[in-house]
C-alpha cells in the first residue's frame, strides 16, 4: 500500500434494530488492529469515530415510519460520514473504514463517488443489500444501501450528500450471496448484475470468483471499493453480527479472495462492516475482522 491508510470509525447501528452494532469499530480497535496494520509497513492513522446521534434505546428497534427505520438519524450520520471519506479521497488517501452497520455504506459511497466517474464496488456479503422501503420486508436501511447508491428508493437516500446516482449496476459485483428478498431477485435479474452465489462459490472456487471479478470491473472502473460484511462469511467465524446466514465463505477462502486484491492493487477503498459485540464470543469477531484486515493489507505467511 503506497497511500497512507486513514481509518474512520463508523459507529452506527441506526440501519437495523439489534443495539450493540454501534461498539462494533472499539471492539475492532481493541484487537489493535492499528498497531497490526503498522507493523505491515503500511502507514496508519485512525482518524477516530464518526460522531452519532444519542441513541434512544426505549424506540430503537421499534419505530418504523414508512418501513424506514431511524430514517433521519441514518441521513445525519451518513452525511457526516460522507464528508469525512471525502476528505480522505480529497487528500490523495486511502480511507478504510470500519463499522457499524451496513446502512454506512451509502455515507461511504456518496463521500467517493464525487472522485469517481465509475466507481467499482465489490459487495462481499450474504445479503444483496438492493432493497427499497417497498421490497424490504424489514424497514432495515442495512438492507437497502447498495440500491440507494445505484439511485433507487427514499429521495434523501439517494440524494445524500450529493444529488444522484453514485454507482452503475455494471460496475458491481456480488460475492457470497446466499439470502435474497423477491425484488432484489428481480432488481439483479433486470440490470444483468454480476453475483456470485455461495453456490458459484462452490463450483468455481473462490480464486477463480476473484479472478473473474477483477477482471469484470478492472478495465471500465476508475477506482474499486470493497465492502464486507462480515456476515458473508460462516457464522462459525463471524458469530457476532445481526444476521448471520449459514453456509457462508470460509475464512480460508476470505484469506485467498483477500490476499489476491492485495496482490493485484486494485481495490481504492475499503470497509469492514457489521461487526456487534454484544452478539460475539469473546470478541471472536472483531478477531477475524482485523484477520481479515491485515490479510488485504499485506500480511503473508512467508
Ligand atoms: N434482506 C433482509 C432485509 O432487507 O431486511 C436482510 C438484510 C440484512 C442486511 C445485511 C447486513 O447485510
Ligand atoms: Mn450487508
Ligand atoms: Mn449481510
Ligand atoms: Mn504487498
Amino acid at each position: 500500500m503506497d497511500k497512507k491508510v486513514k481509518l474512520i470509525g463508523a459507529p452506527s447501528c441506526f440501519g437495523q434494530p439489534r443495539l450493540g452494532v454501534d461498539l462494533g469499530p472499539d471492539a475492532i480497535r481493541y484487537t489493535n488492529l492499528v498497531g497490526r496494520i503498522k507493523s505491515l509497513n503500511v502507514d496508519i492513522k485512525d482518524l477516530g469515530n464518526i460522531e452519532a446521534e444519542k441513541i434512544n434505546v426505549e424506540i430503537h428497534s421499534k419505530e418504523k415510519n414508512d418501513n424506514l427505520r431511524n430514517l433521519e438519524e441514518v441521513i445525519k450520520f451518513n452525511e457526516k460520514l460522507a464528508k469525512q471519506v471525502d476528505e480522505v479521497v480529497e487528500n490523495g488517501d486511502f480511507p478504510f473504514i470500519i463499522g457499524g452497520d451496513h446502512s454506512i455504506a451509502l455515507g461511504t459511497l456518496s463521500g467517493l463517488s464525487k472522485h469517481y466517474e465509475n466507481l467499482g464496488v465489490i459487495w462481499y456479503d450474504a445479503h444483496g443489500d438492493l432493497n427499497d422501503s417497498k421490497t424490504s420486508p424489514s424497514g432495515n436501511i442495512h438492507g437497502m444501501p447498495l440500491a440507494q447508491a445505484l439511485g433507487i428508493g427514499h429521495e434523501k437516500l439517494v440524494n445524500l450528500y450529493e444529488d444522484g446516482v453514485k454507482i452503475k449496476p455494471e460496475n458491481v459485483v456480488l460475492i457470497g450471496v446466499r439470502d435474497l428478498d423477491e425484488g432484489e431477485i428481480e432488481y439483479i435479474k433486470e440490470n444483468n448484475i454480476l453475483c456470485f452465489t455461495m453456490d458459484d462459490v462452490a463450483r468455481l472456487g473462490i480464486g477463480r470468483v476473484m479472478e473473474e471479478t477483477v477482471s469484470y470491473l478492472k478495465d471500465k472502473t476508475d477506482g474499486i471499493h470493497l465492502s464486507l460484511d462480515v456476515d458473508g462469511l460462516d457464522p462459525q467465524f463471524t458469530p457476532g453480527t445481526g444476521t448471520p446466514v449459514v453456509n457462508g465463505i470460509t475464512l480460508r477462502e476470505t484469506n485467498q479472495a483477500l490476499t489476491y486484491l492485495h496482490d493485484q492493487d486494485v481495490i481504492s477503498s475499503f470497509e469492514i462492516v457489521e461487526v456487534n459485540p454484544l452478539l460475539d464470543e469473546k470478541n471472536k469477531t472483531a478477531e477475524v475482522a482485523t484477520y481479515i484486515a491485515e490479510v488485504f493489507f499485506g500480511k503473508k505467511y512467508l
